[in-house]
């Protein structure tokens, strides 16, 4: 498999980044102490770092690379675009013809009546243009003061100070006086870990009513909308009881107030279907979308809008939001390039009917694990719940650091797999073979063995 190759630009590299490089999401103490992995290849699912070890790659970069690494077509096709057109803008009234193709191609795979597309570089853009965009719609409909926005407590919306202040994760809000006013969160549908003596369906419908109790609180002449990810991603792979959403739908169509999908890790094929809101027969009024859209190759983000939203906005004329990189026409191209791939290869049609449900029987044989409290998953996310005991869902203490013990030894033996907290989480590209999958299952077998070792120990 993997050689030492003991390469001596690898310290290098590392005092580089010391000395310069501001690593998202890092412990600078701690970074300075080890120096990063240097990741320097990649190809199908597999990663290579400067050392030479081979890494299967469980979370698709960060989710991400839906078609896999080396797709010589999405090369191609950013190229091909450079040499054409590298770079023009889509404000004042100009265009080109990626960005108007790629919105029709995205506008054809949405749920019924999502047909308009504003690109950003991100998902945290995309998000930030939502705030904006809802708050704006509002206004158009003579009722400004419809503008606080509901989410839950532990959703990830991303790291801008709309999308830190909508995601409802503590660490963030506590640097930099986070939420910004408007914002608010409600508890997240997390049976596992916060479900107590309730059952999952007990506990997903009063999780959803947690909705309703907090529109009638605000007043639903203050509320604007209600954000929320199909499947949290960041916060855990957290699948809701098969009750929360139903509820949550029937609450939606109770109160007038918009709903925002935040697809950013479910869409473009990760459940098996296009969309997460397609998986549980969502009916949002926005979709916020990235990731997948390019497979990571280059960054795009965007939102998606239904004709209630758009033509309430365009009856009023200007909306006054906009980036340099909105609608890139690289981006636009690997993009349109990527939706090709997963077309033509049928790639979404095989997680749902093939993949996926391989990948969830063989990761459930992991449930029999000593150290294994629960594995749950949909389609290319999965789950594995450590703990010291199965039955009462106890966890280790803090210190312990159960999910970092786990995530060093996968480090170690070929493997990404994440820690949030002591929930192990994975997300393969879709791409992912069976021979992949039982790589994959195995080596997280064999991390498990070793951290039960360890904190045995
Ligand atoms: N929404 C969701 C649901 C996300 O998962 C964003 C918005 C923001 O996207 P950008 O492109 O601005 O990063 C995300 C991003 C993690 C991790 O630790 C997850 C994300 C980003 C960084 C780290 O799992 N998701």
């Amino acid at each position: 498999m993997s050689k030492h190759v003991n390469n001596p630009k690898t310290a290098q590299w590392q005092a580089m980044s010391r000395a310069h490089h501001l690593a998202p999401f890092s412990d600078y103490k701690q970074l300075a102490e080890k120096g990063p992995r240097i990741i320097t290849e990649a190809k199908g699912v597999y990663l290579w770092d400067s050392e030479g070890h081979k890494i299967l790659d469980g979370m698709a970069g960060l989710w991400c690379v839906a078609v896999g690494y080396g797709r010589e077509e999405l090369v191609e096709a950013a190229a091909t675009q450079m040499r054409q057109l590298p770079f023009y803008n889509t404000f004042f009234q100009t265009a080109h013809p990626p960005v108007l193709e790629l919105a029709q191609a995205i506008a054809e795979l949405a749920p019924p009546g999502m047909n308009h597309l504003f690109f950003t570089g991100s998902g945290s853009e995309g998000n930030d243009t939502m705030l904006r965009l809802v708050r704006h719609y509002w206004a158009c409909q003579g009722q400004p003061n419809k503008k606080i926005i509901i989410a839950r407590e532990n959703g990830y919306h991303g790291s801008t100070v709309a999308g830190a202040s909508l995601g409802g994760m503590k660490g963030m809000h506590e640097q930099g006086d986070l939420p910004i006013p408007g914002i608010t969160h409600i508890p997240q549908p997390y049976w596992f870990g916060e479900g107590g003596d309730k059952s999952p369906e007990e506990f997903g419908l009063w999780a959803a009513d947690q909705l309703e109790a907090k529109i009638l609180e605000l007043g639903v002449e203050n509320v604007a909308a209600f954000i929320a990810e199909p499947i949290q991603g960041a916060g855990g792979v957290i699948i809701p009881p098969e009750s929360y959403w139903p509820r949550i739908k029937e609450i939606l169509a109770k109160y007038d107030i918009l709903f925002v999908a935040d697809e950013v890790i479910c869409g473009f094929g990760r459940t098996g279907q296009w969309f997460g809101s397609d998986y549980y027969g969502l009916k949002p009024d926005l979709m916020t979308i990235a990731k997948g859209l390019t497979s990571g190759y280059v960054p795009m983000g965007g939102l998606i809008v239904g004709d209630k939203v758009f033509d309430a906005i365009e009856a009023h004329g200007d909306f006054n939001h906009g980036f340099t990189y909105s609608g890139h026409p690289v981006a636009a191209a690997v993009g349109l390039e990527n939706l090709r791939i997963l077309k033509e290869e049928g790639i979404v049609e095989r997680v749902r009917a093939e993949t996926a449900p391989y990948l969830q029987s063989r990761l459930r044989e992991l449930a029999e694990h000593p150290l294994v409290g629960e594995v749950r998953g949909v389609g290319m996310l999965g789950a594995i719940e450590l703990v010291r005991d199965k039955a009462t869902r106890t966890r280790y203490p803090d210190e312990v650091a159960a999910g970092m013990v786990c995530r060093g030894h996968c480090f170690t033996n070929g493997l990404i797999m994440r820690a949030v907290g002591d929930t192990m989480i994975i997300a393969p590209p879709l791409v992912i073979s069976r021979a992949e999958i039982d790589e994959l299952v195995e080596k997280a077998r064999k991390c498990l063995d070793l951290t039960l070792r360890d904190l045995s120990a």
